[in-house]
């Protein structure tokens, strides 16, 4: 018998699927004062843990991004959850979530380094973990790992790459933070040990470096002295836009020996495809495509080689093999964007990129900055990759006293910190800087 109209009926003899509870909880994570063309990480960054409990008790995890837009659409699907079954993943992707375009008209996502906001891709950014952690609570009530649901891992590993960034000692004087034992890396040799460091720590293989911070004949140079330091190797350049097409190619010209490839040269798909059009260099992306809408003009233009899929904006793990998939179809390249994330969403990431052919490149992951987690268990690098989990679910579990912990950091927080804003936490030290004006060189 059918029950059209009805939510489908999961509940069996054995196990009852159905969404009992949904906990939403705020996060503020330590973060390392990591510079960008936009300006510098704040001390503390917002996260989202999202926990679904099953009726028969057992829980799923997700994590996104923590800023207000995010949780302001969380705390009403959380609520309409209640009821429905953690297997109606296409359903919950058809919830409304009632997002008003003209609230994020004209705006672009995380200050201008992760390309367009658009009220879907709002959207998409809270469901993700809604569905990761449906997808983490199927696999724990079946017994399976995340990777077996989205039809099976193809590789054991993950490999990842090491995210340099050019870094202060410490945060500005005054500012509440917690230290770090990186150092500063603000020239050519801070960069190379900042590698190094990283190369004994996690065994990384391929390093990239986030650019657009320093006029670009500096970062040439920093790239040059890695290519010396770590022959071989694969190298990545990411300024985030800063660069005019002119500058773009220049920089292209200069390192094309040494650069597997350079990430978001220049800003939007025109500029991008007239860089491409002129060097052998490949291009990648995490911004002048970050949503289905803008693959069909950066593809035909051959504006970009290779994307940088990133689960959280993407809309999910399952519409990353989407991704994928059109990707293939047009012969580009994918690969992993990461902004800053704790384990469960590097959990996440693994299960997925275990299970997507043809991924060539080694991911981006931010993990390695984060001193706190709200795993039990961190999760480990060995020779730059992590080990995919054949665990029920994620294969991870909260540490339910950090989580507490962190959560008292956020709701102490006087709302400065609640969203991301390295432009304004860049004004912290040095209080006359304008918003930078793109192209920056
Ligand atoms: O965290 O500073 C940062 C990065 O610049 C990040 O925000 C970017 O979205 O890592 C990202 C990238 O690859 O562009
Ligand atoms: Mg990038």
């Amino acid at each position: 018998m059918t029950n059209h109209g009805q939510q489908p009926n999961h509940q069996s003899a054995t196990r009852d699927l159905t969404v009992a509870e949904v906990r939403l909880t705020p996060i503020l994570v330590a973060d390392p004062p990591l510079l960008n063309t936009q300006g510098v990480h704040q001390p503390y960054t917002p996260r989202l843990i999202v926990e679904i409990v099953t009726a028969d008790g057992v829980t799923g995890l997700g994590e996104t991004y923590g800023d207000t837009k995010y949780l302001e659409l969380a705390r009403p699907l959380a609520e309409r959850l209640i009821g429905r079954s953690v297997m109606d993943v296409n359903g919950l992707f058809a919830i409304d979530l009632g997002v008003d375009a003209s609230r994020v008209q004209g705006e672009v996502d995380a200050g201008g380094l992760r390309g367009v906001q658009s009220a879907d891709k709002l959207r998409l950014s809270v469901l993700s973990a809604f569905e990761v952690a449906c997808l983490d609570a199927q696999g724990k009530a079946l017994g399976l790992p995340v990777h077996a649901l989205l039809g099976g891992k193809l590789r054991d590993t993950v490999e990842y790459s090491a995210y340099l960034f050019y870094k202060w000692a410490g945060h500005p004087a005054g500012v509440a933070a917690e230290p770090d034992d990186w150092g500063a890396a603000l020239d050519p040799a801070g960069i190379v040990a900042q590698a190094r460091t990283f190369k004994e720590r996690y065994g990384f293989g391929s390093f990239k470096l986030k650019g657009g911070v320093f006029p670009p004949d500096e970062e040439i140079a920093a790239v040059r002295a890695l290519a010396e330091a770590f022959p071989g190797h694969p190298l990545r350049l990411d300024p985030n836009g800063a660069w005019s097409v002119e500058t773009s190619l220049k920089v292209a010209r200069e390192l094309g020996d040494v650069l597997e490839y350079l990430e978001d040269p220049t800003l939007g798909t025109p500029a991008m495809a007239e860089v491409s059009a002129g060097t052998d260099v490949p291009l990648a992306t995490n911004m002048c495509v970050t949503t289905f809408g803008e693959i069909k003009e950066a593809f035909t233009r051959d504006a970009v080689q290779v994307v940088l899929s990133d689960h959280h904006y993407w809309g999910g793990l399952r519409n990353t093999h989407r991704l994928a998939a059109v990707c293939a179809a047009f012969g580009v390249g994918i690969s992993m964007h990461s902004n800053t994330h704790l384990g469960i969403s590097l959990a996440a990431m693994t299960q997925v990129a275990a299970t997507v052919p043809g991924l060539h490149h080694a991911c981006d992951s931010h993990y390695p900055w984060q001193s706190e987690d709200v795993l039990t268990e961190r999760l480990v690098f060995t020779d730059g990759r992590v080990v995919v989990s054949d665990e029920p679910g994620l294969g991870v579990a909260l540490d339910r006293d950090e989580l507490a912990r962190l959560h008292r950091r956020w709701a102490e927080d006087d709302g400065a910190l609640r969203d991301r804003d390295d432009a304004a936490a860049m004004r912290v030290a040095e209080p006359g800087r304008r918003q930078p004006v793109m192209p920056r060189w």
